[in-house]
């Protein structure tokens, strides 16, 4: 059984970034109605409810063909919140330092190159889904996906991830993404970016 993990601050704690009635419906009701769903699909499997989320999402086409949209969906959804919520914080400065920025430099030329790449891939994503930073084959790239689906189910890992759901943004930008996504830049928690990075 999979549980909603608590946030690691308040739900208004990224005022006036992201509002915090969108923190507590995206997290009290979407997060949570994935991981419900999630669980209702894996009640009877005894041999997968034990596995870990990321074991599940690695390797969706090697478990039975009626939990895998379950799994890519909800599972997906579950993962992608979970690790959402840990990458955003108050206080920050808008800028990473140290590793996590010797890497962008590296990987883009610059922050600002990064910046720019990143958020054209979150404005450019059609209907719902996430843009992503992601480690793929030891190299750092820009990608995003639709819906829940993730990195890890297609060999990358995931570094910083954004929801461009219109419920991560709706009740303060209605469909101004672009406006959010600008915001969003504002709570980046670059330190728990950087521990994603690959040793
Ligand atoms: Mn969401």
């Amino acid at each position: 059984m999979f549980s909603l993990p608590e946030l690691p601050y308040s739900y208004n704690a990224l005022e006036p970034y992201i509002d915090e009635q969108t923190m507590r419906i995206h997290h009290t009701k979407h997060h949570q109605a994935y991981i419900d769903k999630l669980n209702a699909a894996l009640e009877d499997k005894t041999d997968l409810a034990s596995k870990s989320i990321e074991d599940l999402l690695t390797n969706i086409s090697s478990l039975p063909d009626d939990v895998q949209t379950a799994v890519s969906n909800n599972g997906g959804g579950h993962y992608n919140h979970s690790l959402f919520w840990q990458l955003m914080g108050p206080g920050q400065s808008g800028t990473p330092t140290g590793k996590i920025s010797d890497a962008l430099i590296t990987a883009f030329g610059d922050f600002t190159n990064f910046q720019a790449k990143f958020t054209e891939a979150a404005v450019g994503r059609f209907g719902s889904g996430w843009a992503w930073l992601v480690d793929k084959n030891g190299k750092l790239e820009i990608t995003s996906t639709p819906n829940q689906d993730c990195p890890i189910s297609s060999g990358q890992r995931p570094i910083l991830g954004l929801d461009v759901w219109e419920h991560a943004y709706y009740l303060k930008y209605q469909n101004r993404r672009p406006e959010y996504i600008d915001a969003w830049w504002n709570i980046v928690n670059w330190q728990e970016v950087e521990k994603r990075l690959p040793a």
